[in-house]
């Protein structure tokens, strides 16, 4: 992108922060804005669309929604850009997005010493990196994040965090870690990604489940890889990082689809519950996918298909 298509890019998010969110009054305090709505979306329905057989056409459609907002409602003209994971991930402060310069996305957080390492699970943790407080500068250092934080290993419990509708604002924060994004979003790990020869070992190599190291794959260590918002498994959306981050996951779900159409376009496995859990149905290309106030509902197989349906995109 052009230092131009930057500017008109953040200049949309702002307004769409700035725009009025589409909740009656009173029913999502949180949300203060459109921009909060998508946050508060995702929350409601982390507990079906990750680990899931819904997990990457939900969160296909979730990004096309969000685009579709800053171009109608904020003026943008440009397309959804994605992060190329392994360009920068041994310099994720020297990547034009997180330089922390005014065509960035802000960058590193303040260090904070009491920051530790990332619990995955019991015995098993990951670096912290070298900022989490709040943004130093840069466009987003006044965007405050309006929910949570919320504790992750409820999610595991299959629980939604108690009164997660409340308005609770704080600071961006960020704590970029190249350990972790040079060990889950290199090179071999998106060539393993391609590689796979099926959609549960590709939906596998994104993010196995139950969590191990070994298989955290890109899509976790993306998010862990920018810190705490990002990290926050309910409200990552609060970060306008996430936007780029599932637009790569969505750039390789659709490179990995057009390497075998015939198989690969409406593959689908997987039920709606976290965990692949199976106290929901499988999904289907006849599951109907509600979007509340960001959207219409849609079928699932309205979404398999970039070139398809309201879609009309392709990555380079
Ligand atoms: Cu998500």
């Amino acid at each position: 992108m052009t230092k131009h298509e930057r500017r008109e890019y953040i200049a949309a998010v702002h307004c769409l922060k700035r725009t009025p969110s589409r909740f009656e009054p009173g029913v999502v305090p949180g949300a203060k804005s459109l921009y909060d709505d998508f946050v508060a979306v995702h929350i409601n329905k982390t507990l079906s669309v990750h680990t899931s057989g819904i997990f990457l056409i939900w969160h296909r459609e979730f990004v096309h929604l969000y685009e579709h907002a800053l171009r109608t409602e904020c003026g943008y003209h440009g397309a959804q850009p994605y992060w190329d994971w392994p360009r920068w991930a041994d310099d994720l402060a020297g990547s034009p997005l997180f330089d922390g310069s005014d065509t960035s996305l802000s960058g590193d957080g303040a260090h904070n010493a009491s920051q530790g390492p990332y619990e995955i699970k019991p015995g098993v943790s990951l670096p912290r990196g070298t900022g989490g407080g709040c943004v130093l500068g840069g466009p987003f250092v006044n965007h405050t994040v309006n929910f949570g934080p919320f504790d992750t290993a409820l999610a595991f419990e299959l629980k939604m965090p108690p009164n997660w509708e409340a308005y609770n604002p704080q600071c961006l924060v960020r704590d970029l870690n190249t350990y972790i994004a040079t060990h889950f979003c290199n090179q071999q790990i998106v060539d393993r990604l391609l590689n796979a020869s099926n959609i549960v070992e590709f939906q596998g190599n994104f993010t196995s489940y139950p969590t191990t190291l070994e298989g955290f794959g890109p899509h976790g260590g993306g998010h862990l890889s920018l810190g705490n918002t990002m990290a926050d498994f309910f409200a990552s959306p609060a970060d306008p990082a996430f936007y780029f981050h599932h637009a790569q996951v969505d750039r390789m779900y659709a490179i990995w689809q057009d390497i075998d159409p015939e198989h690969r376009r409406y593959a689908l496995n997987g039920t709606l519950t976290f965990g692949y859990r199976n106290d929901t149905p499988e999904a289907t290309v006849d599951t109907v996918i509600d979007w509340g106030v960001l959207g219409k509902p849609k079928r699932i197989g309205e979404i398999m298909n970039p070139m398809g349906g309201d879609y009309c995109y392709r990555y380079q």
